[in-house]
């Protein structure tokens, strides 16, 4: 029997049940409802899971004060969409932050549900949307954090990016045609030659290549397709041995969604992503399945696509495509904003640049635009001495998930953790290069260990008969050119002996040597 969308009533799981009961977009009209009766008096399968449709998650670790996934497309916002974010987070006090995701994207804590209709009114007002951000819904939509900046680049991704967003958010008013869908789909688009969005991970991805047309070389993209994480199997995307012109994009994404809304495995949330149905019927139906749907048919994949870069991480300062204009990344510490910041960033975006802010799936901020004579001034406002332009080797490519703080799912704390054994290291190591460190809660892995050169993953472990907060360690991740996962190669290290484990990994496999060691040498 195979496990498809025609399984019966009867038989479906719990999350399949209450989608067929209620769509969770219907939520949209009922938010002035849940405002007025407040969170404690919402019926549970609504405030615990519909609500992921508009972007509000419930935290168990957290009661009552609400997480908000926004969709940032491209990861490129205004100063004013930033100063809104923060005048939302401010009213939270201590409670109230933000932090750069993963995916580009911006996550807001500690929200009220009385105050979601005001904070809707207020996204509204600026072009902001949270819809269908979570849940079994298509996530940000990511693309190069530089595009349109970046003198080197292929194409353009900003536009394509939205578009796409548009078509599949109905331009960010929901769009019940992909409300329901299996599980979650990621998307990624890059024009770059660097592959800044790791497109290896996504479930479907365009990377830049060029088609021989008898004379002529034309751009488009190849296609990736099926690449996920998930706590049961990690695959990267794998070529749909397709090509396609940037104007069929859009089409493209709309006609490989629809095959996963309609086709996809949803009796086992386990196997509910897209790589599993293209394990059940082979690449080349599924290729099929989806020219049907697009009306045409694919051409075969340029033989080789355009990623020849090892990949930038946007930190410091860089010229720009456009004459006299420069743009500065601005590293964020695992991503972590609070209102203070997030009306500071929107003044530096617009007294030195264009008032454009940009996001990196490295959790960081790149400021656009900005203009020779204004740098020395940007470069010694006060805020740069946290949000720094040249940190540490290890501090610039730290990335890491939300952990125990508000994620239910984690097994362990991560941010503060993490930041604590960078600096530890830094301070008693000498590097040479970067060396990228990512941490993950738990076996989700949001903060992709499996792409990094150390990738910690969260887990129990036993040390003299006590169970303790621990990690398995990945390594070998490779992004950029050639990218591919890293995989595990010890288990369970308990988090309070990790530092001297990682310190000799770095001397060992990333050259870096004893502070102590370099005096004596000398
Ligand atoms: Fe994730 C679930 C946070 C990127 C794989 N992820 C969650 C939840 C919603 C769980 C929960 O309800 O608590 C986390 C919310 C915690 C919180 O309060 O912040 C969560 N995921 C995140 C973020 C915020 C991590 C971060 O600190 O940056 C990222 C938000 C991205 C965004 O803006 O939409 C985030 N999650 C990812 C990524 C990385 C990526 O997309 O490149 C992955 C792996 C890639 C993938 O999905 O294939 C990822 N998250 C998961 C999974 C495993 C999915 C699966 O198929 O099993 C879960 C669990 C689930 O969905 O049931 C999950
Ligand atoms: Fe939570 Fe686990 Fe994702 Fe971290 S990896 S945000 S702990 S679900």
């Amino acid at each position: 029997m195979t496990d498809t969308a025609t399984t019966t009533t009867a038989s479906l799981n719990k999350f399949e049940k209450f989608k067929a009961e209620k769509d969770g977009l219907a939520i949209k009209e009922e938010i002035e409802k849940f405002a007025s009766l407040g969170w404690e008096a919402m019926d549970e399968t609504d405030r615990d899971h519909r609500l992921k449709w508009v972007g509000v998650f419930f935290r168990p670790v957290t009661p009552g004060k609400f997480m908000m996934r926004m969709r940032i497309p491209n990861g490129i916002l205004t100063s004013a969409q930033m100063r809104a974010l923060a005048e939302v987070v401010q009213r939270y006090g201590d409670d109230g932050n933000a932090d750069i995701t993963t995916r580009q994207n911006i996550q807001l804590r500690g929200i009220a549900i009385e105050d979601l209709p005001d904070i809707f009114n207020r996204f509204h007002a600026v072009g902001l949307t949270t819809i269908q951000s979570g849940m079994d819904n298509i996530r940000n939509i990511t693309g190069d954090p530089i595009a349109g900046l970046d003198a080197d680049e292929l194409f353009d991704t900003r536009e394509l990016v939205q578009q796409i967003q548009d078509m599949l958010t109905n331009k960010g008013e929901g769009n019940p045609e992909f409300t329901n869908l299996p599980r979650k789909f990621n998307i990624a688009i890059t024009g770059g030659r660097d592959n800044s969005v790791h497109a290896e991970i996504n479930d479907l991805a365009f990377v830049p290549a060029f088609k021989a047309a008898g004379e002529q070389k034309l751009f488009g993209f190849n296609i990736l397709v099926g690449g996920f994480f998930s706590a049961k199997r990690c695959e990267a995307a794998i070529p749909l041995n397709a090509w396609v012109p940037p104007e069929d994009v859009v089409a493209v994404c709309r006609a490989i969604v629809e095959v996963f809304r309609d086709r996809g495995l949803r009796a086992n949330r386990q196997k509910s992503r897209l790589m599993w149905l293209i394990d059940e019927w082979g690449l080349e139906k599924f290729r099929l399945e989806v020219e049907k749907r697009l009306g045409k048919s694919f051409l075969p994949a340029a033989p080789k696509d355009e990623i020849d870069w090892e990949k930038r991480d946007h930190i410091g300062v860089y010229k720009q495509k456009q004459p006299g204009l420069n743009y500065v990344g601005l590293h964020i510490p695992v991503g972590r904003l609070y209102a203070g910041d997030m009306f500071e960033i929107s003044r530096l975006a617009e007294v030195y640049g264009s008032g454009e802010i940009r996001l990196t799936v490295e959790q960081n901020i790149i400021i656009p635009n900005i203009p020779e004579s204004r740098l020395t001034t940007l470069l010694a406002e006060p805020l740069l001495e946290r949000f720094a332009v040249d940190p540490g080797l290890l501090t610039r490519s730290l990335v890491s998930c939300t952990g125990a703080q508000f994620c239910n799912f984690a097994l362990i704390e991560t941010k503060n953790r993490a930041l604590a054994t960078i600096q530890a290291l830094e301070s008693e190591l000498i590097l040479t290069r970067p060396v990228r460190i990512h941490w993950t809660g738990c076996p989700n892995s949001c903060g992709q260990p499996q792409v990094a050169d150390i990738g910690l993953m969260g887990t129990k472990t036993r040390k003299n008969g006590k169970t303790l907060e621990g990690v398995d360690i990945y390594m070998g991740g490779k992004v950029g050119k050639d990218a591919h996962l890293g995989t595990c190669v010890t288990k369970g290290i308990p988090c309070e002996d990790l530092q001297p484990v990682l310190q000799n990994l770095l001397i060992q496999h990333f050259g870096a040597k004893l502070k102590q060691e370099a005096l004596v040498t000398h």
